[in-house]
């Protein structure tokens, strides 16, 4: 059994943690655990202290001020790391997380690997969320894949596994002290070519105490999104896509001229042909250029999907014409620009999410990102 040490960050969470601490504990592990408490007042650091004293195996680190979870989970993985830890496990203090599947994660756990404990692959699953706290979810691990190319599907866990070596060469480079720093990580180990696993998980909505994920975290997430965008591959990736659209255009116009000026054809004809073969272009440029790194069942299918796309797109671009001028009254000229830009946003998405659906090198389903 290899080292394991489990990090709980806490803001008052005098409801649970004693719960979590006696569970650990009677999993009959050699664990050693680092809670990292941000200067809760509800009684959480005396309950810390008391199950300290009785199992000895638990070391509390008292920041005094809420720093923000990132930074909890950043001083908490250093503090595993110096304690000689091999695999280190971070879970929230709410209970949400079950103990009794840590050693599933660990099992998984290898040094340069980060294991996620999932909500959104096969098996795993949500109990006690309702709607609304299933969209935040839904939409922050939606544009976590699509702006950083972090491929796993459930991004924003905090029921992990990570190997040592991962951290002492991730940590360095993150920044993020809130609940951002758990996308940032993934995306920068990725990077450096760190493998990422996932393995299903049930999440347990939190029974007690309140929940420490305000819109102001909402917006230092989606600002890191950002940056992770532009830093990483995939504005390039965007700006690829970009330039293959204009390439179609232009051999889109080369060919109906040829064949409607050169070859006699009737204009309309010429049209269909030119436009299709534009559609073979872009198909092209983009599986072997934009989405080099991705794939998704066989060449064939990708490009009957890609064509498909395209057939929704287009469908999707006239309703928006038709929408913006008739209902809301716009000269068809600027329902047009509208309605190209939106098309554009969905053919990305189509292509992202459903031409080249997955990484490639994903097999199992569950190593989601190999690399280096
Ligand atoms: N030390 C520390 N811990 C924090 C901070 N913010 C959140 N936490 C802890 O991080 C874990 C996750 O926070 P939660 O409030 O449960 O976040 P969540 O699970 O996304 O939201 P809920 O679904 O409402 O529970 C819990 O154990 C919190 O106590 C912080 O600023 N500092
Ligand atoms: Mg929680």
């Amino acid at each position: 059994m290899p080292k394991v040490c489990v990090i709980i960050p806490t803001y008052n969470e005098a409801g649970t943690i004693g719960e979590l601490l006696d569970r650990l504990e009677s999993l009959g592990l050699e664990l050693q655990v680092v809670v990292v408490d941000d200067g809760s007042d509800d009684g959480t650091i005396e309950i810390v202290e008391e199950a300290s004293r009785r199992y000895g195996n638990i070391i509390l680190v008292e920041r005094g001020v809420k720093l923000g979870l990132g930074s909890a989970l950043r001083d908490g993985l250093r503090k595993g790391v110096e304690l000689g830890a091999e695999l280190l496990v971070t879970m929230d203090a709410d209970l949400s997380h079950d103990p009794l599947e840590l050693p599933k994660l660990v099992d998984e756990g290898t040094p340069h690997r980060i294991v996620l404990g999932s909500r959104y692959v096969e098996g795993g699953c949500i109990v006690g969320w309702g709607l609304y706290r299933r969209l935040v979810s839904w939409g922050a691990n939606f544009l976590a894949r699509l702006l950083t190319g972090v491929p796993s599907r459930d991004s924003t866990t905090g029921f992990r596994c990570y190997g040592a070596e991962v951290v002492k060469a991730v940590l360095p480079h993150v920044r993020g002290i809130g609940y951002e720093f758990q996308v940032e990580v993934l995306s920068v180990a990725q990077r450096m070519g760190f493998e990422i696993v996932e393995v299903p998980i049930t999440f347990m909505d939190r029974r007690m105490g309140r929940s420490k994920l305000g819109f102001g975290e909402m917006w230092r997430f989606l600002r890191i999104l950002l940056r992770i965008f532009f830093e990483s591959g995939e504005m390039g990736r965007a700006l690829k896509f970009i330039a293959v659209g204009l390439s179609g255009l232009l051999v889109n116009e080369a060919v109906i001229w040829l064949l409607t000026e050169v070859a006699g054809l009737y204009y309309l004809i010429s049209g269909v042909i030119s436009a299709e073969v534009s559609i073979v272009n872009n198909f092209i440029w983009n599986n072997y250029w934009t989405f080099s790194d991705r794939g998704g069942g066989g060449l064939l299918a990708r490009f009957v999907r890609f064509n498909l796309a395209r057939v929704f797109g287009m469908a999707l671009g006239l309703l928006l014409l038709k929408l913006f001028t008739d209902l809301l009254g716009l000269h068809y000229l600027v329902s047009n620009v509208f309605a190209i830009l939106i098309v554009f946003i969905f053919n990305y998405l189509l292509s992202f999410f459903w031409v080249w659906r997955r990484p490639l090198g994903d097999s199992r389903g569950i190593h989601i990102a190999r690399r280096g």
